[in-house]
Parts: structure tokens; sequence; C-alpha cells
């Protein structure tokens, strides 16, 4: 680089981290060492390498920017606003964190235009970002390199590569050989407790050699070697990692290199000396002229780019194109989507038997993944037991990009995070399949899904103590509750396989949010006529069985304690007593419901029960506090499912005996 280059380089660097500086001082928080430190590697980055274009945040053939490590967004909001996105002005970033802006603490995509993923939780960035690669490499494998070749750059801290979400994601990215994701590792060997050596000792560059990446060390100060290498991760046919050794808060005369650059202002006298020693002599956020015009330029650098895919774009047919359009606007082929529906119920209607859930999902499926060839399917190795492979449905892997079901290993997690990163890359649905007691191990990328608003589905079986001998430690029992309680997350658990293909066209249908489908492992009656036209669990709750006369007891139930509740309103009938039984597949969508529609379905019978073979909370909004609840408030244990039930009392004897008492008063 000759010194005049060098120079651009490092007032244009410069600028980042002035404006980092600046901001999180006038904001009174925020993290400024991340942004200074990475400054040289996102300056190259920006103006050598990303495929960008500010006046069309949502191009679909860009390329991916991911800052994993979400704490350090003023390097984001900087970039933005340097290379002249719309969305982020010299205002909003001097409304660095404050209620409305664009520019909030961590990186939110729903806010801020141009901003990829929601990253601030370490770790998520980065599996996000493998969702983004296997999307972008699925995508291109349907539509040609024409319509869809593009790379996904990550920024990865420390932080990001020591949590555990992380080794899911390489290890998959590695197998699945994704040579378009290349991870900037800011290998500044801090953290918020002080240097790395006390809690780390990883070789990172081993790591991820071991798990089939390129990688290599690099000076991340040095404008040269970062391109350098960047030329060669993409000529690479593996993932790239990338460790840029560099020095945190870059320029800061006593606080670079140390953790007290971390979550705080640098301060006033800081703030001075690191301007004086980097030469930056505008005042606080002005960026002189000629940086500005040479940070507006390299916004405009894609432009060609841009035209020239328009123009490709515009050659391929037109059924191509217009599929490819409405894939990435995620508008589903509702024709096809309704004729799925009814042929699935139809063929429940010519066959009608004791079923599982699950595999009443797997049925259902088979109709879905034909008619909406944007799902993408998988399991964390459980395929057998979730039944999320229909018959047909190709293998995505290294050797055909093409295929549609991931084998995502047991990474449950990563598949979670992954699927998040497909989801806001768009042109794909993403399905998965674990067992329910595992949400747990997912419950981050779940909670960011339903933040981010994005239409991902996880089928989740074996969802009570139902699923039997495997005990305790898979029995879910306050799961549902723990899913119930995540804001704008859909939880479905349906009572047989009519409530099953209707649940799974409501969370097709549902496109601002996350699903989660509850489905057993053992047989369910078939409670639902099948010839059934309307979807009647888009209501959330609806009379299943209507009292013989005014009700005395109403008893709502869900999944497979539908099957109960129905038992036990006979056996009520048999002893005189009015009862009406109420299916509750969906809480969210009886509770988003006008409240004299919710009224009217929970209705005012004296005794209200809730079946659930799952813990109570949650329950009161439907039954009341003083309603009767039959289900777990213990852990499970491990027989045949059957005894477990009579074990733990969750049967229609009990309902039955609990209604006529509470009767009797
Ligand atoms: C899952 C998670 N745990 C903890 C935090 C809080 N946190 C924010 S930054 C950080 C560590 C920062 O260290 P590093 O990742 O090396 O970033 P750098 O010091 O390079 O900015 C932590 C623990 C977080 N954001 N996410």
């Amino acid at each position: 680089m000759d010194t005049h280059a060098q120079t651009q380089h490092d007032r244009m660097a410069n600028a980042i981290r002035a404006l980092a500086m600046d901001a999180v001082e006038q904001a009174k928080s925020g993290h400024p060492g991340m942004p200074m430190g990475t400054a040289d590697i996102a300056t190259v980055l920006f103006t050598q390498f990303l495929k960008f274009d500010p006046s069309d945040p949502t191009w679909p053939d860009r390329d991916r920017f991911v800052l994993s490590a979400g704490h350090g967004s003023m390097l984001v909001y900087a970039l933005l606003y340097l290379t002249g996105y719309e969305s982020v002005t010299i205002e909003e970033i001097k409304r660095f964190r404050q209620l409305g802006s664009k520019t909030p603490g961590h990186p939110e995509n729903f806010v801020t235009a141009g901003v990829e993923t929601t990253t601030g939780p370490l770790g998520q960035g980065i599996a996000n970002a493998v969702g983004m690669a296997i999307a972008e490499r699925h995508l291109a494998a349907e539509f040609g390199a024409d319509v869809v070749d593009h790379h996904t750059y990550v920024l990865a801290s420390d932080g990001d590569l020591m949590e555990g979400v992380s080794q899911e994601a390489i290890a998959l990215a590695g197998h699945l050989k994704l040579n378009r994701l290349i991870v900037l590792f800011d290998d500044n060997g801090i953290s918020i407790d002080g240097p790395l050596s006390l809690a780390d000792s990883v070789d990172q560059v081993k790591r991820f050699e071991a798990a089939g990446w390129a990688a290599t060390r690099i000076d991340g100060h040095d404008a040269k070697a970062i391109a350098a290498a960047l030329t060669r991760a993409k000529a690479s046919d593996r993932p790239t990692m990338i460790a840029c050794r560099t020095t945190i808060a870059f320029g800061a005369p006593t606080k670079a290199g140390s953790e007290k650059s971390h979550g705080s202002p640098l301060g006033k006298d800081e703030i001075e000396g690191a301007r004086k020693a980097l030469g930056w002599t505008s005042p606080p956020f002005e960026i002189p002229a000629d940086v500005r015009d040479l940070w507006r330029a390299a916004g405009q650098r894609s432009r060609e780019a841009h035209a020239a895919w328009r123009k490709r774009f515009d050659a391929v047919t037109p059924d191509k194109r217009s599929e490819f359009e409405r894939r990435m606007r995620g508008d589903l082929p509702t024709v096809r989507l309704a004729a799925a529906v009814q042929a699935v119920k139809a063929k429940i209607a010519a066959e009608p038997k004791e079923v599982a859930t699950r595999v009443a999902s797997e049925q259902a499926l088979g109709e879905l993944v034909t008619a909406l060839p944007e799902m993408i399917g998988g399991s964390a190795d459980l395929t057998g037991s979730n039944n999320t492979r229909p018959k047909g449905m190709t293998v995505l892997s290294a050797a055909d990009y093409a295929g549609r079901f991931i084998h995502y290993g047991i990474r449950e997690h990563g598949m979670a995070a992954a699927m998040n990163g497909m989801a806001v890359h768009g042109g794909v649905i993403p399905y998965s399949g674990t067992f329910l007691v595992f949400a747990d191990y997912c419950r981050p990328s779940l909670r960011l899904a339903a933040l981010m608003g994005q239409r991902v589905i996880h089928v989740m079986t074996h969802d009570s103590i139902g699923l039997g001998e495997d005990g305790p430690t898979h029995q879910p029992v306050e799961h549902l509750a723990a899913l119930r309680a995540i804001p704008n997350m859909r939880v479905f658990r349906p009572c047989d396989a009519v409530e099953t293909i209707e649940c799974w066209q409501l969370a097709l249908e549902y496109r601002d949010g996350p699903s989660v489908l509850a489905l057993t492992r053992q047989n369910l009656p078939l409670l639902r006529q099948a010839n059934d036209a309307a979807n009647r669990s888009a209501a959330g709750a609806y009379e299943l069985i209507a009292a013989d006369g005014k009700a005395q007891v109403s008893i709502f139930a869900t999944g497979s304690e539908v099957a109960i509740a129905v038992a036990a309103q006979k056996l009520l009938f048999e002893q005189g007593i009015a009862a009406r039984v109420v299916s509750v597949p969906c809480f969210e969508l009886l509770f988003a419901a006008p409240q004299a529609t919710r009224r009217a379905v929970i209705g005012d019978a004296p005794v209200k029960i809730g079946v659930e073979a799952a813990v109570r909370q949650g329950w009161d909004a439907i039954i009341g506090s003083d309603g009767i609840f039959v289900g777990m408030s213990t852990f499970g244990a491990s027989a045949p499912h059957k005894d477990l039930y009579r074990h733990f009392g969750i049967t229609a004897e009990a309902v039955a005996g609990l209604a006529m008492q509470r009767l009797r008063g």
C-alpha cells in the first residue's frame, strides 16, 4: 500500500473510531473499544470486498455482514452512516441508545435497515450467519448463480467464540463446506473481566481447522494483510476464519489494549488523547469532507454489480423470476397451501385412525413440502422420532445444496440459530425437529426469533409424560409455560390429526414470529370431523363438545389431554351433569381474540377445569385462580405412559371426580 492509500485508509478507519468514541460519550453508555479496535478490518471489508448498495438494503444478492459482537454496535452504525444508508443519519448517531432511535444499544434488524440480524447475546450472530450461508447455497442451487451468488461475512469476538453455540455453528458450517462464509475474528485477547488468559487458552485457528475450515492469523491493523486474507478466503473451497490480532480501543492513550475501554465511555481526556494520537482534528460528530466523500464512494462501489445483477435477473424466465420474488417477499402460495390442507383433511377422513400427532405431522408435511418448495426441514438427530422428513425429501449436503432436509446433528442450539439466519436471509421457511424438553437447549435462539419476528417453525415432539419410559429427563413439564412466556411466540399443541394440519397451516401463515408445534409420541384418537373445511384451531380455542343444556362444567384441555377431557365429559353426562369441552390448541391466538369472543369460548360455567400434562402456570388466564387444574406439579417418572397418567392422576375419572366434588361444594 503506498503512503497515500495508507493515509486514506487510516483516515477512513479513524472516522469510525471518532464516531464510536463520540456516540458512546454522548450516550454515556456503550462499548467504544471494539469498534475502535476493528475499524481497520471493517474499512478494508467495506471499501474493497463487501457487495452492498445503501440505496437498496434488501437487494437479495447483497453480501451479508453480521456483527456478531453486537455490543460493538457503533461499528455497524458508523459504517451505515458513512456509506450512505438512509436509515442512519448523523442525528441518529447522536441519538445512540436513545428511545426510538435507529441506533439502539445492540443492532436490531427490525429497527435499522442495513442491519442483517439482531445480535448482542454472544454467539448468536456467528450461528445465524451459518444459516444465511446455507440459505445462499440452497437458493443458488435452485435459482442459479446468475440470481444468487453472495458471501456472508461475520465479525466475531472472543465472547462469540467462547459461547458453546459457536462450536455447533462452526462444526455444521465446516461439515457443509460453506465456502461463502467468512469469519473475521477480532483477536484482541480482551474481554470484560480482563485479559482472555483469565479464562481461555483455546487455539482458535486450530479449533476452526479441526472443524474443516481454512484458518489463518494476521495483523488486524495491517490493511494489506486483511485484504490479502479476504482475497484468499473468497477463493477457498471451505469456510474461512481469519484471526485478526487487534488492539481494543486502538488509539486511546491509556485504555487501548485494556478492558477499561469496554462497557463505558472513554471520558473527555481519553478522547482528547485519542484524537491527538490518531491525528483526528474534527469536532465530535463531524466528518471531514474528503473522508466523507471517500466513504460515500465506497457506498457506491457495488452499483454496477447491482445493475448487472438486475439485468441478469430480468433475463431469467418470468416464472422463475416471480417465484424468486415471491419467496423473497415471504408470501405463501395460498391456493396451493389451501389445497394441501384440504388434501390432508380428505386423507384423514378417508382413513380415520388413531395416530400420534407427530405421525399426523409427517402426513401433513408430505403434502405441505410439495406445495411449498420454500420449506427446509431438519432435525437435531431425531429424524425418525420427530417425523420431520416426509418421504421423498432429499438431504441438503455439501454434495447437494438443492436438498431440503438438514441433518443438523445433535446441535439444537446451533439448529435454532441457523434457522433464524435462514429466515432473515429470506427465500426459505425453515422448520426443525427435536424433543420438546430440549427447547431449553435452543431457548436463546427461540427468543431472538420472537424478538426479530421471524417465521421459523419448531416441531417439538415427545411433548409430555406421554412419552413414557424415557423418564423425567425427557419429559417436559415446565416447557409449554416457558415457551408461552416468550412474547410473539406461538405454541401449538394439537389434539388430533385434524388439529395438527390446522396448526401447521397457522404456523406457516404466521409471518411475524416463530411457532412451536408440541406433538405427541403416543397415539391419540381422532376427535374432529376430518371433513371440516374451516380451520377451527385459528380461534386458539373452540368448543369441541357442547353441553347438554346449560353447562355446569367447562373442561379446557390441549393436545393429548383433550381425549381425557372428552371421556370426562361423558362420565359427567352419565351422572346427569352438563359439561362442555373446549380444545385449546393455541393460548396466544385465544388471548389475541377480542374480549367478547374470548369470553364466549371460556363461558360462564360455575366450574372450570384445565387439563394439561404440564405445570399450571399460565392456565389461570383461562380457568381463573379458583379453577381446577389437572396436570403436573412435579417432574415425571419412567414408566409406560398409561401407568404415568394414572400415577399422576391425569385421568377422565379424576377430572370428573374433581368436577363433581366442586359442584357438591
Ligand atoms: C451470551 C452473552 N453473555 C454475556 C454477555 C455480556 N457481554 C457483553 S460483551 C462481553 C465480552 C466482551 O468480550 P469480547 O467478546 O472479547 O469482546 P471485546 O472485548 O473484544 O469487545 C460480555 C461478557 C453477552 N452480551 N452475551
